[in-house]
Parts: C-alpha cells; sequence; structure tokens
C-alpha cells in the first residue's frame, strides 16, 4: 500500500468521493467504506455519483448519504470546496457518467484506488493493483494500520464489495490474502455472511427468472464449444417484464457449461447493443472488446456498440479468432443454427418497431 496515499487522504479536510455508473457492490462498498472511515478520522465527505444503486444495494449501510449529480449549485460547490477527490473502481472519466465532467475538471487533488487496467492520465496520484480481487480490497489495504476503525458497518461494506466482485470468492484473483481479509472483517463487524448473500442475491423478481429461462434458450457454441454466446433482444426483455438489472449474470451462465471458455452476452438497448466479454484463464479478452471500442480486464471486458444487435452479433463473432486461440469452427460462415437464430431474432424485432 503506497503510503503517501494514506497519509494525503487522512490529512485531508474535505473530501469528495466517486465512482462508476451503474455502481455495484465493489463500487458502492469501496465507496461508503472509505468515506466512513475518513469520516471517522474527521474529514467532511461528499459522495457524489452519476447512478442510483440497484435495489438489491439500496441497503447498504450508509446509502442514503449518497448524492446523484443533478449539476446542482450546491454539488459543484461541494467538488469546488473539496481538497481531494477519490475516484474509485474505474479509471476513465466517461465512467464516470454524469459526473464525469466536474470531477476531472476540478481543481482538487485526484487519487485514482482502482483494479483496472490503463488508467487515464489525468489522476494526480494513485493507487491501482491490476491483481487486486476488487477495490474493496485496496481499501482495506488503506484502512489497515488502522484496524480497530472497521466497525459492523465497514466490515459489512467491504464484504459486500470484495465478495461481488469475486463472484462469491471464486475468480482468479482470490487468494489466501482475500480470505484473511474476509476473516477479519466478519470477526470485527460481526458479520453473518448469509445474511449479507441472502440480501444481495436473493430477492430476484420471478420475471427475472422467467428471462433467464429465455436467455438460457438462446445460447449459442462455437469453436467446438469452446466460445459460446447469448444475444437478448430488446423485445424479449419487454415479453417477460423484466427490468434493466435483470440481466445481470447471464452471461456467466454461458461460462458453468463445461468446455467454455469464453462467453459473450449481447444485449439490446435503446441506443444500440450492449456486449460482456468473459472468459477464463489465459483467454484474455480485452484487445476484443477494445477492438469494438470497449475495454476491462483479461476474463471480464465490455463494450457498447451504437448498432442493431443484429449488425453487432456477427460482426463480433466474426472477429473472435482474431484476438483468440480459437479451435476452428466447423463453418467458415455462420452455421445453419446460426443463421437460422438470426433471422428469427430480425423478425422478432420487425413485429416489435
Ligand atoms: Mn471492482
Amino acid at each position: 500500500m503506497p503510503t503517501d496515499v494514506r497519509s494525503r487522504l487522512l490529512q485531508a479536510k474535505s473530501v469528495v468521493l466517486t465512482t462508476h455508473v451503474s455502481p455495484d457492490g465493489d463500487a458502492l462498498g469501496s465507496v461508503l467504506a472509505l468515506g466512513r472511515y475518513l469520516e471517522g478520522r474527521g474529514a467532511r465527505v461528499d459522495y457524489i455519483l452519476s447512478d442510483e444503486p440497484a435495489p438489491n444495494l439500496d441497503w447498504l449501510p450508509g446509502i442514503d448519504d449518497l448524492q446523484f449529480f443533478d449539476g446542482s449549485l450546491r454539488q459543484r460547490e461541494a467538488i469546488a470546496a473539496a481538497d481531494l477527490i477519490v475516484i474509485a473502481d474505474t479509471n476513465a472519466a466517461h465512467r464516470l457518467g454524469s459526473v464525469g465532467d466536474a470531477i476531472r475538471n476540478a481543481s482538487a487533488e485526484k487519487i485514482l484506488i482502482d483494479h483496472h487496467p490503463a488508467p487515464e492520465g489525468w489522476f494526480d496520484r494513485s493507487f491501482v493493483r491490476e491483481t487486486a480481487s476488487s477495490t474493496g480490497e485496496l481499501i482495506y489495504d488503506l484502512i489497515e494500520p488502522d484496524t480497530d476503525r472497521i466497525d459492523a458497518a465497514i466490515a459489512t461494506l467491504l464484504y459486500t464489495a470484495i465478495m461481488t466482485d469475486t463472484g462469491s470468492f471464486r475468480y482468479s484473483h482470490v487468494t489466501p490474502r482475500v480470505h484473511r481479509i474476509i476473516a477479519d472483517l466478519i470477526e470485527r463487524g460481526g458479520l453473518n455472511p448469509d445474511d449479507i448473500h441472502a440480501a444481495l442475491y436473493d430477492t430476484r423478481s420471478i420475471n427475472s427468472l422467467r428471462l433467464l429461462g429465455r436467455a438460457l434458450e438462446r445460447i449459442t457454441l462455437l469453436h467446438g464449444g469452446v466460445l459460446g454466446y447469448m444475444a437478448l433482444p430488446k423485445s424479449i426483455m419487454q415479453d417477460v417484464g423484466a427490468q434493466k438489472g435483470d440481466t445481470e449474470g447471464l452471461v456467466n451462465q454461458i461460462l458453468s457449461i463445461d468446455g467454455v471458455q469464453v462467453a459473450v452476452f449481447f444485449h439490446e438497448i435503446d441506443k444500440g447493443t450492449k456486449v460482456s466479454f468473459r472468459s477464463r484463464g489465459d483467454y484474455s479478452v480485452t484487445r476484443w472488446a477494445q477492438a469494438f471500442g470497449g475495454g476491462g480486464h483479461r476474463n471480464a471486458s465490455g463494450a457498447f456498440i451504437t448498432e442493431p444487435l443484429e449488425q453487432v452479433v456477427p460482426r463480433v463473432i466474426a472477429a473472435a479468432p482474431n484476438y483468440l486461440d480459437l479451435p476452428p469452427d466447423n463453418e467458415a460462415e455462420l452455421s445453419d443454427e446460426d443463421q437460422a437464430y438470426l433471422s428469427e431474432m430480425l423478425k422478432l424485432k420487425s413485429q416489435t418497431t
């Protein structure tokens, strides 16, 4: 842990904390835990971000302290008056959403705390470790010289951050140290992991399960079953009455198939198509996502393409062999099954427009 980052954090009198759009458990847990710690050390803290949390995170301790950027004078003044701004769990201004410009242009010193590769150049200081399981792990590192200050709230927040970013402690960045941190958080916070897990994951709507059912039927395997993908037209979301957050985790369903090393999930939204790339082990999806204007980690990347689903799917899938060492696909062109699938999708689409 860089001591300059810790000491700079502790010197600050007025801090603004922010994180990425569609904030997940790691983003919110990290920001709220660090903020609570700094408040405990006497700082004034404003939590200003672009988007509201998903409903399954709205119970997190301190969640009511979050402010969602509305361009108001009050928020602009808070950003202007801060002597330190912390950007957590993302390293790119556009990922901050509506608050991005205000943060980037602020005169205060800016500290990046993150575990994503290739940070932008506008941060004054950073604590970045790509091999970290989560930003929550880095926040724990920063607080570690002071573990007596880890109360039930901070423990809950960091537990949530690390658990959600590691798929409940199963991804490749989970080390003995991560488990030791978790053990410490459970002890200090008196946590009941089962309650936290249930609050996060056992809150699904019947519609989201119906969406899962429809989505599972649409999985296609290519390249000898090493690559799997699923494309979800808007019409299905509407059909089953699914909400925005209900697509979360669908991509991991593809990875759960025996033999699949690379999974892609295409999700049609109003302005185009969101693409989530996931992979196992040495299969890196980063450059593939970058080729379509996105980015991310070796095993988890994403892109947003302002084109309709039926154009994006074949283009992205056809590009896979340029970025991944895949067994040959039996068909040089799309298989009959995929062809049928794409025309079905076009049909579905024309019904809704
Ligand atoms: Mn993260």
